[in-house]
């Protein structure tokens, strides 16, 4: 039983290794999050890498509203409309919101400026959190994390959430290898 359960890593690792080849010998850390809107239409995949550098965040959107919204890490993974399940902005070292004020919030993300498409493919790097599991600022902690995206823009700086409006889609940050039961 223990040696099948020691499979599990290795396996995994090779996994990973394989997905993601430009990052080099050292395998990376992967999550991914659905995002769907308030009517449960999927609306988009958010791609996680965790990078010696910071998390890339690649995010593929399609059927959402033109215009400038705002994008956020928030701090519980449940995503039920309108998606106040998904709590407040990540923030386990508790800042106020906002660039132009300090700090801000480690889910604090630049705003999304979609096209008249209302597709739009984007990614950012952020050093504020990590894939990785027991750091403080982990996304994957015990009440897991979601990407969130608001009806209008982040003003980078109104606490708590940048004056941006209603919660349009939510999708929750998965583990891309988590196993049932490893926990
Ligand atoms: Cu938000």
């Amino acid at each position: 039983m223990n040696s099948f359960m020691r499979l599990i890593p290795v396996s995994a690792g090779l996994l990973i290794a394989a997905l993601a080849p430009a990052i080099g010998a050292e395998p990376s850390l992967m999550a991914q999050a659905q995002s769907k809107n308030q009517k449960g239409d999927h609306v988009g995949t958010a791609d996680l890498m965790q990078t010696r550098g910071g998390l890339l965040i690649k995010l593929a959107l399609q059927n959402m509203k033109p215009g400038q919204q705002a994008v956020h890490l928030h701090e519980v993974g449940r995503c039920e409309p309108p998606f106040t399940t998904a709590g407040a902005h990540f923030n386990p070292a508790h800042q106020k919101h906002g660039m132009l004020v300090g700090e801000g919030h480690a889910g604090d993300l630049p705003n999304l400026h979609i096209p008249d498409s209302g597709a739009l493919e984007v990614e950012f790097l952020t050093t504020k959190v990590s894939l990785e599991q027991g750091k403080p600022n982990s996304l994957l902690n015990q009440d897991g994390a979601s990407l969130v995206i608001h009806a209008t823009s982040d003003d980078y700086q109104s606490d708590p959430a940048g004056d941006s409006g209603d919660r349009i889609a939510c999708g929750v940050i998965t583990s891309q290898f988590a196993q049932k039961g490893s926990q």
